[in-house]
């Protein structure tokens, strides 16, 4: 059970929009005061932020429920790095974000480190609203800001041996005190396919709400692949790597009975401990019935075709 607490972090409920927490950011960083800082300093992280966020919403992604408010999302998370606790936003916030560099590297026509800043130069940044389905059968529907992760392909240029994607988050012991329990196959790998990661949907995200990414998200640099349970989207990263062989990835070394690397949604096929087939959405009292491919069928079925003697829902 969610149970709702205010803590000190919290606005007051008429500011915990979006509108309203991007309105104050522009009106303290606009005007006259921000030109002046501007010309004198050149452009402030703040100030280079500004204009990124809210990013132009791409109105081809649509939900069919509300978008979870960031109350609930914001305060409910799994960041194994930082407890297995869903209060995690305290603990998360000794990260430190800015500066971040991320690496590509593996079967690549040449490994490169980039700062998530550069790199978002690069690729543009979109809006998009997807729904999220964890594995333990809560959902949540957020405004995420990203990029197509086939952006980050093109730039990477893998040569024709590479199979698979393969994400990495941060390791820091001194940072993550999840780190420091040694029977976690540390760090947080997850992969993808070629064409998973290809697939329009894969998306690479620094941002929420119209704002850069909170820690607890998985600041400043996450995945967001909506048509497959949530522990497929790793969280702040620092290396994507191309490769020939399927990732072992962070939840198999765990358990690899009941977490598998497909993963994919679907409610006809449990969990060994539990049913999949409806969902509890954060911020309400309602379970809603899971959907295959968590509603996204249309886009990704096909990517699977062929592959039905795979673990596809596990
Ligand atoms: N590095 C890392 N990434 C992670 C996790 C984690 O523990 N560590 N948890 C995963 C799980 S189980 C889920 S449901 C989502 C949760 O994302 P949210 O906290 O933004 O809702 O992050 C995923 N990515
Ligand atoms: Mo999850």
């Amino acid at each position: 059970m969610h149970i709702k607490r205010r803590r000190g972090w919290e606005i007051p409920e008429n500011l915990a929009t979006p509108e309203a927490v991007f309105l104050s950011r522009r009106s303290l960083l606009g005007g006259a005061a921000g030109l002046a800082a501007a010309s004198a300093f050149g452009r402030s992280a703040a100030q280079a932020e500004d204009a990124l966020y809210p990013a132009k919403r791409n109105e081809a992604y649509t939900l069919d429920r509300a978008v979870t408010a960031e109350r609930y999302s914001g305060d409910y998370n799994n960041f194994y790095e930082f407890g297995t606790s869903k209060t995690v936003l305290p603990a998360a916030n000794a990260l430190k974000t800015n500066p971040w560099t991320i690496r590509i590297d593996g079967l690549v026509e040449k490994p490169f480190e980039i700062d998530v800043e550069d790199l978002v130069r690069k690729t543009g940044l979109e809006e998009r609203l997807y729904r999220h389905r964890c594995v333990e059968a809560w959902s949540m529907a957020v405004a995420w800001t990203g990029f197509p992760l086939a952006k980050l392909v093109a730039l990477a240029k893998p040569t024709s041996g590479a199979k698979y994607v393969q994400f990495q988050t941060f390791m820091d012991k001194a940072v993550a005190p999840g780190q420091r329990q040694f029977f976690y196959p540390w760090p947080y790998v997850e992969g993808l396919t070629m064409a998973e990661a290809n697939n329009d949907l894969a998306f690479m995200v620094t941002g929420i709400y119209g704002k850069p990414l909170p820690n607890q998200f998985g600041a400043p640099i996450r995945l967001a692949v909506p048509w497959k349970y949530g522990f497929k989207s790793a969280k702040s990263l620092v290396k994507v790597s191309f490769v020939a062989e399927r990732p072992k990835t962070f939840w198999e070394g765990l358990q690899s009975s009941e977490y598998g690397f497909w993963a994919n949604v679907n409610p006809a096929v449990p969990h060994p401990r539990w049913s999949q087939a409806s969902e509890r959405v954060l911020g309400t009292d309602q379970r809603v019935p899971t959907l295959i491919y968590n509603g996204y069928g249309e886009q990704v079925a096909s990517l699977y075709t062929g592959l039905e003697k795979e673990r596809l829902f596990v």
